[in-house]
């Protein structure tokens, strides 16, 4: 091939591929937008209101109803703030004790219908977050603690102390084992200042809204709305540690001949991402 033909086909696979990448980060935006607007739902109608007007039946219809506006989640949950002396009231006022996450990863071969009533009980912590509501594909995790799981955790403890949307590295998630990220909003008990200090908002946090992003099986629905998605082949990864970076999207194979790296803003500054696009025949 000579090199006009060359340099002709790195330009037809770098517009292709900065159209993927800015039609996934722009849909990823628009959920992240709803999202906070759910978290803010949640603080108005849940914790503002006595009594609540939102119960799980409420909340699962409700996320149902608008999970258009949120294209690339797969589900969303809401997690509550609990201390270890307000527990046993928690308990008893929702009628089921605060589970922990990790132990549900070695009992796979157990009956699902049973889940989550087979994982253990929570032993005792300063602090637990508790999942409270969630849309239906989830409810899997309501009364799991969410701090008891690594990824989970650190989102919560980072989106508190921030106050912004915060992304979880991919992870396989509970019961699916499907990989996900997490994109999680903490909720304040009363509107906190832009410029809060982070212990003031660690003290203020009172909830976490979090959005589960299959990006597995969303980014292949939104690539297959594309023209002519046939003629490349598109990975996505987390390269937040440029050594080991993490495969989120695509097949595992490295190609040869040209290629196009597109890169992807999801809205966390502590996260990087990066589209690699290649042909799929030798143009
Ligand atoms: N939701 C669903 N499946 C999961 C999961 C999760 N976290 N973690 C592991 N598997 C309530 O950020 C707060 C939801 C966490 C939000």
């Amino acid at each position: 091939m000579n090199s006009q033909a060359v340099e002709k086909s790195r330009e037809t696979l770098a517009s292709m591929c900065d159209e993927r990448a800015r039609m996934l980060q722009d849909q990823f935006n628009v959920s992240m937008n709803h999202l906070q607007a759910l978290a803010i739902l949640v603080s108005t109608f849940h914790h503002s209101k006595e009594p609540s007007a939102i119960d799980q039946m409420t909340f699962a219809r409700y996320a149902e109803r608008t999970a258009f506006e949120r294209p690339l989640t797969s589900g969303v949950a809401y997690a509550v703030k609990v201390l270890h002396s307000e527990r046993e009231e928690f308990e008893r006022q929702q009628g089921w004790t605060i589970k922990r996450m990790d132990c549900t990863e070695q009992s796979p071969a157990r009956n699902d219908d049973s889940f989550p009533e087979t994982q253990e009980i929570s032993p005792a912590q300063d602090e637990y977050a508790p999942v409270i509501f969630a849309q239906d594909t989830y409810k899997h995790v309501i009364s799991v603690d969410m701090l008891s799981g690594k990824e989970d955790r650190e989102n919560i403890l980072r989106a508190r102390k921030s106050g912004k949307g915060v992304l979880t590295a991919p992870f396989q998630l509970l019961k699916s084992k499907r990989l996900g990220v997490i994109l999680t909003y903490a909720v304040y008990k009363r509107e906190i200042p832009s410029n809060a200090t982070p212990v003031e908002r660690i003290q203020a946090a009172i909830g976490y809204l979090g959005g589960i992003f299959d990006i597995e099986a969303l980014v292949d629905k939104l690539l297959h709305q594309l023209a002519s998605k046939q003629s490349i082949i598109v990975n996505v990864y987390d390269t937040t540690n440029p050594d080991e970076p993490i495969r989120m999207y695509g097949p595992n194979m490295t190609g040869t001949g040209i290629y196009h790296n597109s890169t992807l803003h999801f809205g966390d500054p502590l996260r990087k991402h990066e589209m690699h696009c290649r042909f799929k025949y030798k143009p």
